[in-house]
């Protein structure tokens, strides 16, 4: 596909004011042209730092997650407009440490991405199994079922979104899906979104889960993977733009 890919740091609940501005300053250093789009999904409370700290730069400002709500009394949450105010241009809806830890339904995950979309802000879908569920044969079943609410939720915007494949099993266990395991159900998602919008081709579809400087390029290579979602190789300079440089 000709279309740019995109690579997505997400830096989970990890950095400091310090740290992150080192890691910024070596990313900015060495990213010359990127061939693709690069973002990271930053902490809350550092959006205003690395908002500063990417200005006038190739790289993208993330949230991790977004509220469903558009205001009001929902402590401790944090609304797209808010995360617009700081410049942000995606939000990863559906991270798999959410619906395991913060109990999000697929219906929550649905109403995050509408109201992401809504707010001017690209929701990033995460889908993927469960080991049990991929040793039980219920792999497509299950990312079809995540993927179907969000498509039912955001309706003819469906081509807008951004999806991640991250097969649970392969999130920060050094486990990585094969490059066919991976394209298997990327071609799956692709089809699923081409029975729902003319542009199927156009969403870009991210393989997440224990990509790194050494396995990115194979999974690159795979038609349907349309670019990377990196948790812990994105914490590191040299390592998130050796993925970077593998993405064209
Ligand atoms: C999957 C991924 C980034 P890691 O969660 O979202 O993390 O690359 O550490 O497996």
């Amino acid at each position: 596909t000709q279309k740019k890919k995109l690579i997505a740091g997400n830096w989970k609940m990890n950095g400091s004011l310090q740290a992150n501005a080192a890691l910024l300053q070596a990313l900015r250093d060495g990213l010359g042209v990127p061939g693709c789009g690069v973002a990271v999904a930053v902490p809350a409370p550092y959006l205003a730092q690395v908002q500063a700290l990417v200005a006038g730069s190739e790289i993208a400002l993330a949230a991790q997650d977004v509220s469903q709500h558009e205001r009001g009394a929902f402590t401790g949450e944090v609304s797209v407009s808010m995360l617009r105010d700081f410049g942000a241009r995606y939000a990863l809806v559906g991270h798999s440490e959410r619906r395991q830890y913060h109990g999000e339904t697929d219906a929550v995950v649905a109403a995050k991405a509408q109201r992401a979309l809504s707010g001017g802000v690209t929701p990033i879908v995460c889908v993927g199994e469960t080991l049990a569920e991929r040793e039980a044969g219920q792999t497509e079943t299950v990312v079809k079922r995540q993927l179907a609410a969000v498509i039912h939720a955001v309706g003819h915007c469906v081509s807008e979104i951004v999806v991640a494949y991250e097969p649970v099993w392969a999130i920060g266990t050094g486990r990585t899906a094969t490059p066919e395991q991976a394209q298997q159900v990327h071609a799956v998602l692709r089809a699923q979104l081409a029975a729902a919008t003319e542009s199927a081709d156009r969403v870009l579809i991210l393989y997440g889960g224990s990509m790194n400087a050494a396995n990115a390029a194979e999974l690159l290579a795979q038609p349907d993977i349309d670019g990377g979602l990196v948790g812990g190789a994105s914490l590191k300079a040299a390592d998130f733009l050796k993925i970077i440089a593998a993405a064209h």
